[in-house]
């Protein structure tokens, strides 16, 4: 009886999920071209009848805020996928990490059950190890030393490795260099030291904080305002876009610009929707993403400057670094413990300087 009764319960419960997950669909997307249409599903399922070609309405898990420029590259691929499609395909981006933070959208794209995301290397790293590569530490000079190596062959080459991790890569966003941030002053190396820093959900993170003396705290991004605010951490790290959009500046007001790493965002779709596709709708898909990346770029530029700008009109305190050598000298070691297992990888790296 008792379990009869629990299997109504639960029978109850999934008919419960369903219906939500179904109506769920286009009410909090962005307000991108990419609208509901009236005959795709959700899961982004063929729709029958259509004259061209099969309809669909597909899902961007995206973790920043509308106007980021993440956000804006995605709803500019969804523009131009709409358009080569002549409005088959359409793609509801969902911003401010509605369908799930990080770690949670990657899940569900390989599982199928969002068919798009766009996400940072870094928690990718976890899913695929050869992703883990952009947490090391310093290994590139600056943006074009990054841009090189991603749009060579080799960057390439590592977008189509995602394949083994049942998701397809698309194409490459800029994020611009990561540095440290603390209410606690921070002016050298030195200040770092035994303080609790949040890091991406990446195991590499946590023994680059070690190396610098301090203790890793690795956290979902929609976590850190409020732990920096309670005080479970004493700060964190992450590139002027990001500090300012999420407010950290608020409450961690010292910004040394280390630019420890520099962490491509990756924009990417479930293999399991791709392979549904058939090759024209696959170029589409692909051209498309190619296409924004400029245009993700170019948003970038002037929304890092406006950060910049606000956050030093907001008061907070900003350390150049000028010499970076003794913050090198210290991770040292974590390059050369990870040198062997990403030696193909850090060898196109050094090749694109
Ligand atoms: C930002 C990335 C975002 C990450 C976030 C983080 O754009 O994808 O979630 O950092 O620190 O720069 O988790």
């Amino acid at each position: 009886m008792l379990r009869n009764k629990k299997l109504v319960g639960l029978f109850c419960f999934m008919i419960i999920a369903l219906v939500l997950t179904a109506c769920g669909g286009g009410n909090n997307a962005a307000n991108n071209e990419g609208n509901k249409n009236d005959t795709g599903t959700a899961e982004g399922t063929p729709a029958p009848a259509a004259t061209e070609g099969p309809k669909y309405n597909f899902r961007l898990a995206e973790t920043h805020p509308a106007d980021y420029p993440t956000t804006k590259g995605d709803m500019k691929f969804a523009e131009l996928v709409k358009e080569k499609s002549d409005g088959r395909i359409t793609i509801d981006v969902f911003p401010s990490a509605q369908l799930g933070e990080e770690k949670s959208a990657i899940e569900q794209v390989q599982l199928g059950a969002i068919e798009f995301t766009r996400v940072s290397s870094s928690p990718l790293g976890e899913f695929n190890k050869e992703f883990g590569v952009f947490s090391l530490p310093y290994i590139f000079d600056n943006d074009e030393h990054v841009w090189k190596f991603l749009l060579g062959d080799a960057g390439m080459k590592l977008l189509d490795s995602l394949e083994s991790s049942r998701l397809k890569g698309l194409g490459y966003y800029t994020s611009g260099a990561r540095s440290f941030y603390s209410e606690k002053p921070l002016k050298t190396l030195e200040d770092l030291k035994g303080l609790k820093i949040r890091v991406q959900e990446n195991q590499l993170n946590i023994a680059m904080i070690d190396a610098l003396g301090a203790s890793a705290t690795p956290m979902p991004y929609g976590e850190v305002y409020s732990a920096l605010q309670t005080g479970v951490i004493d700060g964190a790290e992450n590139n002027y876009p990001s500090y300012f959009s999420s407010k950290h500046y608020e409450v961690a007001k010292n910004y040394i610009l280390d630019g420890h790493q520099r962490v491509p965002e990756v924009l990417m779709m479930s293999k399991t929707a791709w392979d549904k596709l058939s090759p024209e709708d696959q170029a589409i898909i692909k051209e498309a993403a190619l296409e924004s990346i400029t245009f993700q770029r170019e948003e970038w530029a002037k929304y890092e400057k406006v950060s910049e700008e606000q956050v030093r009109a907001a008061g907070a305190t900003i350390t150049e670094v000028t010499d970076v050598t003794p913050w090198q000298e210290a991770v040292k070691p974590i390059i050369d413990a990870n040198r062997e297992q990403y030696k193909t990888i850090l060898d196109a790296i050094d090749a694109a300087r």
